[in-house]
């Protein structure tokens, strides 16, 4: 059993307890404890079978341990069975439209028996639901809106995509009379992967014209809610969108509690408390005898001072150690997209790249980069065009005739060589120590028990040619999931064979994810934000990469494709003192 599966396990018995009324520090415990399964890299199932005791994991108590004990072991456990036969999980599902919580969503169940959002709607087209007390006509109809539109909607989009929908409606909102400033929040700010919802924050000098400009927004397809300073709408490219609207002096503290996350937040008021301050999305306030005196909220540093922290960036807002390092002096100074010397992951024509070689490094020395590798896919990946040995010898005349076209920047042969089934790579060593940087990766048999894709990657990388290991876990959002892979082995194999690490900036990949990447640095691995760009267009997405780098608290240091030219190439040389 994958720990993405013990995580959905956790997670559900914590919804079952919630749902039920139960202790909320029980529902707290389960929680906690799927979140800090989601983010540990060492299979759980690994640890089990060593016999470690799960209780010394952060968020683990005794009865986690023995849940996932017994998850690990038979495969199920007992105590979500148990609250499953009393009310099956989907029951959970009907809390996601607006206005049914725990209670009234028991009570749909218990009354009419619906446990799905389809049993709702038809119990409100054969009018059973209006005899439930508490649920008129209005609720009805509204109930049905909700379900229709909840339906036809996906869970989660790209960030890429969320990108372009906030770009357009940041510009549409600009053109508002009377606006003072607009700005997007929520996980979007934070470079969450993926985006549940847009949450959108204004200051208007008239509230109302403002919110009657929004609602106006050619991309709608529905608005929900649009009433004095806070608006609701549904997109038709799919997701909704929150605006609120507030005062000038409240925009910091409302630009900190829309941003998130809602753990970070939790945080953040604790420690507000601890000095008798309130923080709210209002401002911040001290409390004394005769009131509370607003002290600050204009801007989001106000926010942060107040509890004696440095200015946190969105990405490192999720509770995962930034409060305490902020209130230490310690945060990271973290890489940002100008630290950027190069990019060494990309296709041309050569495989199943859109442009030539000599278009991507032009559009590589048009982004200020003094070095760029072309790495194609090599022969066993046939479906991408690879290439063989004798192929490969043509590409580099072909790059070298480019290397004088395009002086002003470095071009690197490369090559995205795959990691065969029983970890041997797709190419002979003698081409392999001819090439200046040797990407390795995995394009087919994906589906392999965690211990062999491990030990496949690990006898990969124990090639004294390999240079970086790309896209380790293989995922593609939103529907291929990563492999089962024990990513703890990996990247301690990756740091003592002295071999980087790619953060892929595809948008769908992003791989390493935010935790992985977090875990290469804390190992001290190199990490390579590489786009795996397939035309010039694709360069861009480099944006990507960097964002979940810097959810992964990565320092320029930490980031191969930072270093100056003269650095780059000394990296190359470590381990094979020949290369040129
Ligand atoms: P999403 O939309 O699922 O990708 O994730 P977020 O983080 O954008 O969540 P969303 O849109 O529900 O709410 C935006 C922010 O508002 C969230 O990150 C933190 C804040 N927030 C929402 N609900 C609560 C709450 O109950 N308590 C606290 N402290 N903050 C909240
Ligand atoms: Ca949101
Ligand atoms: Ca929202
Ligand atoms: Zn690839």
């Amino acid at each position: 059993m994958t720990n993405y599966e013990i995580a959905q396990a956790l997670a559900a018995i914590a919804d079952h307890l919630e749902i039920r009324n139960e202790n909320a520090f029980k529902v707290r415990a389960y929680r906690n404890g799927a979140r800090s399964v989601r983010e540990m890299t060492r299979p759980l199932a690994e640890m089990v079978g060593a016999g470690a005791d799960l209780t010394s994991l952060p968020g683990i108590g005794k009865e986690l341990a023995k849940r996932i004990t017994e998850l690990v072991t038979t495969g199920r456990t007992e105590r979500l069975e148990g609250l499953e036969r009393e009310m099956p999980g989907s029951v959970i599902g009907l809390m996601d439209l607006g206005g049914i919580g725990p209670k009234r969503a028991r009570e749909l169940f218990e009354t009419l028996g619906v446990t799905t959002l389809t049993e709702l709607e038809r119990a409100i087209d054969d009018g059973r639901l209006v005899d439930v007390p508490g649920f008129g006509e209005k609720t009805a109809d509204r109930l049905r809106r909700a379900i229709r539109e909840r339906q036809s909607r996906p869970e989660r989009i790209r960030l890429a995509d969320a990108d372009r929908l906030v770009v357009s409606l940041i510009g549409w909102m600009q053109e508002a009379p009377g606006l003072e400033r607009v700005e997007a929040a929520g996980s979007w700010r934070r470079r969450v992967e993926t985006v549940g919802d847009i949450d959108l924050l204004a200051v208007a000098a008239d509230a109302e014209a403002v919110m009657a400009h929004f609602v106006g927004y050619p991309g709608f397809a529905r608005i929900e809610a649009s009433g004095g300073t806070r608006g609701t709408a549904i997109l038709s490219a799919g997701p909704q969108v929150d605006l609120r609207i507030v005062a000038r002096e409240s925009y910091g503290a409302a630009l900190h509690y829309f941003t998130g996350s809602k753990a970070h937040n939790v945080a953040v008021r604790q420690l507000g408390v601890r000095r008798g301050l309130r923080i709210s999305e209002y401002g911040v306030f001290r409390l004394s005898e005769s009131g509370e005196e607003r002290i600050g909220g204009e801007s989001e540093a106000d926010v942060f001072s107040a509890v004696g922290l440095d200015w946190v960036p969105p990405e490192l807002r999720e509770d995962r150690g930034e409060v305490e390092a902020s209130g230490r002096g310690g945060l990271p100074d973290l890489i940002e997209m100008s630290d950027l010397r190069g990019d060494l992951h990309m296709h041309s024509t050569w495989s199943d790249g859109r442009d030539t070689i000599e278009a991507m490094a032009g559009a590589c020395r048009d982004r200020g980069y003094a070095y760029m590798a072309i790495a194609d896919h090599s022969r066993s990946t046939t479906i991408a065009g690879g290439l063989g040995p004798n192929r490969l010898e043509e590409q580099w005349r072909e790059i070298d005739l480019v290397r004088e076209i395009v002086p002003a920047i470095r071009v690197y042969r490369s090559m995205e060589v795959d990691i065969l089934a029983d970890g041997s790579l797709d190419l002979p060593d003698e081409h392999l120590e001819r090439l200046d940087l040797v990407i390795v990766s995995i394009h087919s048999q994906m589906r392999m028990p965690a211990k062999r894709m491990t030990d496949r990657v690990i006898r990969a990388l124990q090639h004294p040619c390999v240079d970086i290991l790309a896209h380790p876990t293989g995922r593609r959002m939103p529907q291929r999931p990563p492999f089962e892979i024990d990513m703890e082995s990996v990247l301690r194999a990756a740091a003592e064979l002295d071999v980087a690490v790619e953060v892929n900036s595809l948008p769908q990949r992003l791989d390493l994810n935010d935790v992985h990447v977090r875990r290469a640095r804390e190992l001290g691995l190199m990490v390579a934000i590489d786009t795996d760009a397939h035309s010039v267009r694709d360069l861009a997405g480099i944006l990507y990469g960097v964002g979940q780098a810097r959810r992964g608290w990565v320092e320029r240091s930490g980031v191969l494709n930072a270093l100056d030219l003269p650095a780059f190439d000394a990296w190359r040389r470590r381990k094979r003192k020949q290369r040129n």
